[in-house]
């Protein structure tokens, strides 16, 4: 991509509205605008980074053997009658009628959607078990929508589903998933803390919230040291293996770990005082089972192995993508702007023309940006007409983890530098071993 052609708005002054660095840096490097209380348009490279968050999960969770689904935005009422949550949601939940005046309504959530999918179809237990997700806009009507895309009206959620015959088989894939998001946060460059949770409305007495350590957030917790050092379930890990998935959960959930809601200071205080961790978090995930509550009233009942009819156990498995993608950048910046993690930046590399319009360098820029293109290498191409420092303050702002630098000087002697934008190491080379090195992807 040629920045010259990219649609990249940057903004020089700090905006007054942004009370948190994440949400600073978002608007700062254009990624997102928004358009009115807690509802946000992405600009082109929020979506880029946004599309690497939405692969890493969606990887996982096929590897989980959840399987992907697209559920709508609008939901009639009448299903939610039906479970009862209809008046019980207050006013979070976005309210609409329709031209023939029927009660609609923006998800929320999809509880009670994926229940009527699955009693329409699902009649045996020999289709169990099932978990079904999907990557979908939800709305809830937050009093204090705030720290833009974090706590946002309108954000995405992956919400994933699960039916079991048996309270056992539940729990299996309540251990699936958790795996699957230890994996998934691992991946994002997060170390993410599984605590137990408060269920609220969606109900149910098993959850667990999965939280990163920032400063900057919203909720107060407590947990073991030991959990900022421990190993995620690896790339083998087998997710039919029920013993193992235990053992993955017992080990996480072996120290002690809670939000505030949850919080037992006598328990906390057992911990010895050296273990002991409190600090702000930002929940990135919460899972949930909550057994029959909705397949009992809404009639979503499987034949068992004995002929009798038995309402499933079902458990639900959310995560935040458009909260993921200002978390990263909490967990990951520097006075300069953004430093993105590899699986997630916008573009892998940025070559940066320090004199457009200079032959050499333009040849240069050219050569390198079309050999790595056609390795294809992501490659963000500054083409401007801006002076180099300028052009500087944008790479290191948009955070692209590897920047290549032609100036005249160097283009002159055959070479560019390699800046590596996490640790500012530079590097000189040829050109033709840069093409090599980054090329190779290294
Ligand atoms: C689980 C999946 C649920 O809704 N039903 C389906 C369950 N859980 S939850 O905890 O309420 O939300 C799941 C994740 O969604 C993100 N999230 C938000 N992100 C941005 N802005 C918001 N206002 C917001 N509310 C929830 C969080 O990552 C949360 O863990």
């Amino acid at each position: 991509m040629r920045l010259s052609r990219f649609f990249l708005p940057i903004l020089k002054e700090n905006p007054k509205e942004a009370e948190i660095v994440s949400h600073r840096l978002m608007l700062r490097a254009g990624m997102i605008k928004q358009q009115s209380q807690g509802i946000y348009s992405w600009l082109p490279l929020g979506k880029r980074v946004l599309d690497k968050v939405n692969a890493v999960i969606r990887e996982e969770q096929n590897r989980s053997g959840a399987i992907e689904l697209l559920m709508p935005t609008l939901q009639s009422a009448e299903l939610w009658q039906e479970s009862g949550r209809y008046d019980a949601y207050g006013k979070e939940m976005l309210r609409i009628k329709d031209r023939q005046d029927r009660a609609m309504l923006y998800g929320p959530t999809n509880e009670e959607m994926i229940t009527d999918i699955f009693r329409s179809y699902v009649r045996s237990y020999k289709d169990l078990p099932l978990n079904l997700y999907h990557i979908q806009l939800k709305f809830r009507d937050e009093i204090r929508p705030r720290f833009g895309t974090m706590r946002s009206r309108e954000f995405l959620m992956k919400d994933a589903y699960s039916f079991d015959l048996s309270r056992e088989g539940a729990e299996h894939a309540y251990n699936r998933m958790f795996a699957a998001y230890l994996r998934t946060f691992s991946r994002l460059g997060l170390q993410a803390i599984p605590m137990r949770a408060d269920t609220g409305p969606i109900g149910g007495n098993l959850s667990h919230e999965f939280i990163i350590l920032a400063d900057t957030g919203e909720s107060e917790v407590f947990c073991h040291k030991d959990f900022l050092t421990f190993g995620v379930p690896g790339e083998d890990t087998d997710f039919e293996d029920v013993a193992g998935l235990q053992a993955i959960f017992d080990k996480w959930t072996s120290r002690y770990a809670a939000t505030s809601e949850m919080h037992d200071a006598a328990a906390f205080e057992a911990v010895p005082e050296g273990d002991r961790v409190s600090a702000r978090g930002i929940e990135v995930g919460h899972i949930f089972y909550f057994g029959t509550k909705y397949s009992e009233v809404m009639g979503a009942k499987v034949q068992g192995p004995d002929g009798k009819e038995h309402a499933v156990h079902m458990g639900s498995y959310g995560i935040g993508p458009t909260r993921l993608v200002p978390a990263i950048i909490e967990a990951s910046h520097d006075e300069n702007g953004i430093i993105w993690p590899k699986a997630v930046a916008p573009f892998d590399v940025t070559v940066i023309n320090m004199k457009t319009g200079d032959a050499a360098c333009d040849a240069a820029c050219e050569k390198l940006y079309g050999a790595l293109t056609r390795a294809g290498i992501d490659t963000l191409y500054d083409d401007t007409d801006e002076r180099a420092g300028a052009k500087f303050a944008t790479a290191d702002l948009i955070g692209v983890p590897v920047q290549v630098i032609a100036g005249p000087r160097s283009v002159a002697a055959g070479e560019i530098e390699i800046k590596d934008r996490k640790t500012g190491a530079r590097e000189t080379l040829t050109i033709e071993a840069a093409i090599n090195r980054l090329a190779s992807g290294n």
